[in-house]
């Protein structure tokens, strides 16, 4: 285990601490002992081995112990023991957005609030409001957080339900008699978060699909069972609904389940106008009229939207935002594609809260193939994230320069931070070393509960800084987590074309914010892009997938993103932004 992970434990401990009512001082010492943890540079291994560990500021003998234990075989039987003494249920209030340990320990203290149905009942019937140190604000606060969190637990992250899938289609592909198998509905759509996996199959034999299907050992309920439907719950809880059909059904069960329901109907009613009524088993003529197009034996969907006089529209613009209207006009945007991205920006390394030292980053950043690769620890008042010291950065921006130098590497590095917009919206670093940098990106994370008028304000006044880029994930939501901070998203979107700042498509999936549902109007005003990944370990710069989907979704072209570009054309962008 690694001094970032053992002082998330002791961080945890100091929670779970907290939700005992122990004493104040012994849940201070944990978290004391968790950031002196981060802030040290020194080799945590040797120390344990060593001994020293004491030496660190705020660790005594007993934590000593505890971080050797953790060291040599991964666990800390004290912190599990402890783990277990709490009701699971009162540790799921904690996922209540807002409610910290000292919040849940007074509910239950004063209520006897142990789930979150009981936490719901108190604040419907004005109980939590009349407690002490809560009101009424704080009331419809836990109120509203509650109903985002049921809303959560309904769905998962596009990038996690792909992970479910994948084996599944595997499976499917490999059994006898299965022509063809496709994924459909959110998640063929690139959605961001979806609500359960659709599977299509064309199959000679579904008795045999639907057999293998239900005893999947990822399976853990079956639902609903047909002979050519199966519904199942898989162990991670989601939910999977597998069609099988015909191969000359094949492409037009995959168009409707493909959706969405709205694109569907739109599309019905096109179809409708030639005189012929669509639907998952095919064209039916209305009247006399004849289809003359389906001759072939393999019918496509290209071929479907070419009967109705359409160029193929792909999954991700199935939304009915106007793909059909740009489609009838030839309008359809040339989507970007993931071949098309040179590089990416926001990304950390061992220097701050990454878990990939600066060459193992750069290393895998060749491994992708790209041509330059930006380095973006977090600055000095990201204490949280171990975030760099002036004098830390200067040494980076001088590291990364020998790193071009030597010629070692594949892709050209450059030297950036990912800057912390302090509450007033000034930066966290003075402009003399910001000059020094070769691009700079500007993000929240502190003073997240700021009024719009406040933090519109502050990001704006950021995005006029000389020095900035792009700003970093714009809204700060974290997907099924945690809402955005309150900001006027437009306002944000004006100042930054009028300054010429770019706005970073932040590809982690569990981000992807700016939201799709934006970039199409804000880059036909002329705002660029730069798909990002946020990452922090070497492994995840293949979530620039998940960025290049959503930029897709977005009807984004490689015209809008900064990071398709050259190396030379993005040297000379970032010489002059
Ligand atoms: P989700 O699962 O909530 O993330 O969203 P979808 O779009 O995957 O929805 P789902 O799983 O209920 O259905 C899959 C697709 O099937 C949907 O995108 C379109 C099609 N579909 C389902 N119900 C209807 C319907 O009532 N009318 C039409 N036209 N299409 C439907
Ligand atoms: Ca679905
Ligand atoms: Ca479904
Ligand atoms: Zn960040």
């Amino acid at each position: 285990m690694d001094k970032k992970e053992i002082a998330a434990i002791f961080e945890e401990v100091a929670d779970l601490l907290e939700l005992k009512s122990e004493n104040p001082f012994r849940v201070r010492a944990y978290r004391n002992a968790a950031r002196s943890l981060l802030n040290s540079d020194q080799d945590l291994k040797k120390m344990a081995r060593e001994g020293g560990l004491e030496e660190l500021e705020g660790i005594g003998k007993d934590l000593a112990e505890k971080i050797t234990q953790l060291v040599e075989t991964g666990r800390l039987p004290f912190y599990e023991k402890l783990k277990r003494s709490i009701p699971s249920s009162m540790l799921k209030l904690r996922q209540v957005q807002g409610l910290g340990p000292k919040k849940v320990q007074a509910l239950h203290k004063k209520l006897k609030i142990k789930s979150l149905a009981q936490l719901k009942k108190a604040g419907k019937e004005g109980k939590i409001a009349k407690l002490k140190g809560f009101g009424v604000k704080t009331e419809q606060n836990i109120l509203q957080a509650l109903e985002h969190h049921e809303a959560y637990q309904k769905r998962y992250l596009w990038w996690d339900a792909m992970g479910l899938a994948r084996p599944l289609l595997e499976g499917l592909k490999k059994l006898k008699g299965v022509k063809r198998v496709e994924i459909a509905g959110s998640l063929r759509r690139k959605l961001e978060t979806v609500g359960d996996l659709d599977i299509l199959v064309a199959a000679l034999n579904p008795k045999l699909v639907v057999k293998w299907f239900t005893s999947c050992k990822e399976v853990s309920r079956i639902l609903a069972q047909g002979e050519t439907k199966v519904s199942v719950r898989l162990k991670e809880g989601i939910q999977v609904d597998l069609r099988i059909v015909s191969e000359s059904q094949f492409a037009f069960a995959l168009c409707y389940f493909t959706g969405s329901k709205e694109h569907n109907i739109k599309i019905r009613q096109h179809s409708l106008k030639k005189g012929w009524s669509l639907s998952e088993y095919g064209f039916e003529p209305i009247g006399k009229k004849s289809i003359a197009a389906f001759k072939k034996k393999r019918i496509e969907e290209e071929d479907i939207y070419k009967a109705l006089s359409l160029p193929y529209i792909e999954p991700e613009l199935r939304e009915n935002l106007g793909e059909i209207e740009a489609a009838e006009k030839g309008k359809l945007p040339c989507l970007v594609e993931e071949e098309d991205i040179k590089g990416t920006f926001h990304n950390h390394t061992t220097a701050s809260d990454g878990k990939s030292n600066l060459k193992e980053m750069v290393r895998a950043a060749a491994k992708m193939g790209w041509e330059y690769f930006g380095i973006s620890d977090h600055s000095k008042s990201s204490v949280q994230a171990n975030g760099l010291s002036e004098e830390r950065l200067f040494n980076q921006i001088e590291e990364i320069r020998k790193i071009n130098r030597s010629g070692q590497f594949e892709p050209y590095v450059f030297a950036g931070t990912e800057c912390d917009i302090l509450p007033d919206g000034t930066l966290d670093f003075s402009d003399s070393l910001l000059n020094q940098l070769d691009f700079v990106i500007a993000s929240i994370h502190s003073a997240l509960t700021q009024d719009e008028k406040t933090m519109t304000k502050r990001i704006i006044r950021a995005v006029e800084h000389p020095s900035v880029t792009m700003l970093g994930h714009l809204t700060g939501r974290l997907l099924l987590k945690r809402e955005p901070y309150k900001v006027n998203v437009q306002k944000v979107i004006d100042a930054c074309i009028a300054n010429h700042k770019i706005i970073e498509l932040n590809g982690n999936p569990q981000r992807l914010d700016m939201d799709w549902r934006l970039w199409r109007a804000a880059a036909e005003r002329g705002l660029l892009c730069c798909i990002n990944i946020d990452a922090h370990a070497a492994d995840q710069l293949q979530f620039i997938k998940a960025g290049v989907n959503i930029a897709r979704k977005g009807w984004l072209e490689k015209e809008s993103i900064i990071n398709t570009l050259s190396l030379k054309k993005i040297k000379n962008l970032l010489s002059f932004a």
